[in-house]
């Protein structure tokens, strides 16, 4: 019998004994996922004579109290029971928590399977006595659910119910994501699965195929563990840590995209091209605009290369997530600019799922598609005096660090005032006990004064090349550069070459050709102690 409160939910395994490869067997995989690791199992049958159900049951109940493990049955109530099993997981068309509740008595685990923060508010009234842990998903898309009743939610999903248990207090309720996770994004789901409160992460992840169908359930368990216990993801090839960019840092920066050359691939659309391509070259790095899917894997492996994904027009679906898989796996930078974000539901839906793609360094935006990212709409932000510029300062601010908190990303708002924050951790992460209490207000931030550029507004591209400029100063970045100071030195010279070129044009043709001329100037003078932008700590 397990105290309840002792149970590891840290690597739950699901069984299927439809896709066990050949020279396996149920219980083989079982004890291969346990020996190297699995600290909770679920017997989960869906096509299954009951005297058989029992049957392999009882044969995996063997294996789990060898290794002391507790064992779930699915729906399967009845059989729960029979075999004295350690607890039940039902989903939300099964039967209801309570008369689970009232069947197998006050000691049995129970889990639920919940998808949304309706669910959540229905366990918390319920109490601590009903609900043990649940079951959050469907994460990503899978084959494994042969009847799909749910949309994949992606990690933003699993935050807004991670959000909702801090908000009903149902602080008993422990938490695994499931659904399509694999060793490509089991980090990146646990570095991003915060509350927004700091306060929780996920317990654990729970998963069917990545075991049950591997042909070495050994290595493929041995594999989850290590990056289980890990804490420690290194999505870019540069230093994460925590900086305060200084004029000597920005000139480092400066000086390590000069030596590196980056290759800035841009996947962005038709009026930024040409624009973005010469801004790339003005900062000594080489720019790429290809959208050929068979060649991101490649582009990607070219050392400091660099991506800039802009959603302004439109690739291809899959070789924009081909892109994202290919940069991410071998560590090297993504700046994401989400153009029109909420704008239609066609480029909600279309943003959020390539944000569900992979992880991002950065993601840029301008002050409407923060907001809309941080999901601070217009319904909340009527409660703010739009005439007092201070409190739309302090909003944009906080924008700016829920929507790096919640991508885990360095996230840049734009406007007449720019602001950074910082939400990366330093890439660690830890099961259940979230970012220790650090919650998104805290991050690390800061604000870029410079005045306004109104022209900026009279030409094409301007903000979308503000983001080439970026994805070219991170991807110059040396293994021991720093993403903060770079994403912060991307942006103060960009603000200060629009200024001075402002003052040098005659009109929004000149400004064109000054901005290009600007940005070239300052790169190659790298003299940020004399630039006119500023910063503050926010
Ligand atoms: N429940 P795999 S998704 C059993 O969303 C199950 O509640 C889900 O399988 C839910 O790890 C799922 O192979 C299948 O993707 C997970
Ligand atoms: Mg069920």
């Amino acid at each position: 019998m397990f105290a309840k409160e002792d149970v590891n939910y840290s690597l739950y395994l699901v069984t299927d004994s439809t896709m066990l490869p050949p020279g396996t067997t149920l219980c083989s995989q079982v004890e291969a996922g346990l020996k190297n690791g699995v600290t909770l199992v679920q017997i989960r049958e869906k096509d299954i004579e009951t005297g058989n159900f029992i049957e392999e049951a009882l044969d995996v109940q063997k294996i789990c109290k060898k290794y002391n493990v507790p064992l779930i049955i699915n729906d399967r109530i009845d059989v729960a029971m029979a075999i004295d099993a350690d607890g039940v997981h039902v989903g939300q068309q099964d039967m209801p928590i309570p008369m689970v509740r009232k069947l197998l008595g006050p000691s049995k685990i129970i889990g639920w399977s919940v998808g949304k923060p309706s669910e959540v508010e229905t366990l918390a009234k319920w109490g601590p006595n009903m609900v043990d842990y649940i079951g959050v998903g469907t994460l990503f898309p899978t084959l494994t659910k042969k009847n799909p009743k749910k949309s994949p939610m992606g990690p933003q999903g699993a935050i807004a119910v991670l959000d909702a248990l801090e908000e009903y207090k149902a602080t008993w309720c422990r938490t695994v994501g499931i659904g399509g996770l694999h060793p490509d994004n089991i980090q990146r789901v646990i570095c991003q699965c915060v509350a927004t409160n700091g306060k929780r992460s996920l317990d654990g992840i729970s998963l069917v195929s990545d075991i049950m169908a591997a042909p070495d359930a050994c290595a493929a368990t041995v594999r989850l563990r290590g990056l289980l216990d890990r804490t420690k993801y290194r999505f870019v090839d540069c230093e994460l840590n925590e900086s305060f960019p200084t004029a000597d840092s920005i000139k480092s920066v400066i000086s390590q995209v000069s030596d590196n050359r980056p290759l800035v691939q841009h996947v962005t659309n038709k009026v930024h091209q040409n624009f973005g391509a010469n801004v790339t070259l003005a900062l000594g790095s080489s720019p790429i605009m290809s959208e050929i899917q068979s060649e991101v894997s490649e582009l990607a492996r070219i050392p400091n290369s660099s991506l800039l994904l802009n959603t302004g027009s439109v690739a291809p679906i899959e070789m924009l997530k081909a892109a994202i898989n290919a940069y991410n796996e071998v560590n090297r930078p993504i700046t994401f600019d989400p153009v029109g974000y909420s704008a239609t539901e066609t480029r909600l839906c279309l943003n959020d799922t390539l944000l569900t793609y992979g992880q991002f360094a950065c993601i840029k935006g301008n002050c409407s598609e923060i907001l809309s990212l941080a999901k601070l709409n217009k319904d909340k932000m009527r409660g703010v005096d739009a005439s007092s510029g201070k409190n739309d300062i302090a909003l944009l601010a906080r924008a700016t660090q829920i929507v790096a908190f919640k991508y885990k990303t360095i996230a840049v708002c734009t406007g007449e005032h720019d602001f950074i924050a910082d939400g990366t951790f330093g890439g660690e992460y830890k099961l259940s006990s979230g970012t220790s209490g650090v919650a998104a207000e805290d991050l690390p931030c800061v604000m870029i004064e410079n005045g306004s550029i109104p022209i900026m507004g009279d030409i094409t591209a301007s903000g979308c090349s503000l983001g080439s400029t970026i994805a070219s100063f991170i991807g110059g970045l040396d293994p021991t550069g720093n993403l903060f100071d770079a994403v912060v030195g991307a942006v103060l010279l960009y603000k200060t070459a629009g200024k001075l070129a402002s003052t040098r044009c005659q009109g929004s043709g000149s400004f064109h050709v000054q901005l290009i001329d600007a940005l070239y100037q300052l790169f190659h003078e790298n003299k940020p102690e004399k630039w006119s932008a500023s910063l503050k700590k926010f």
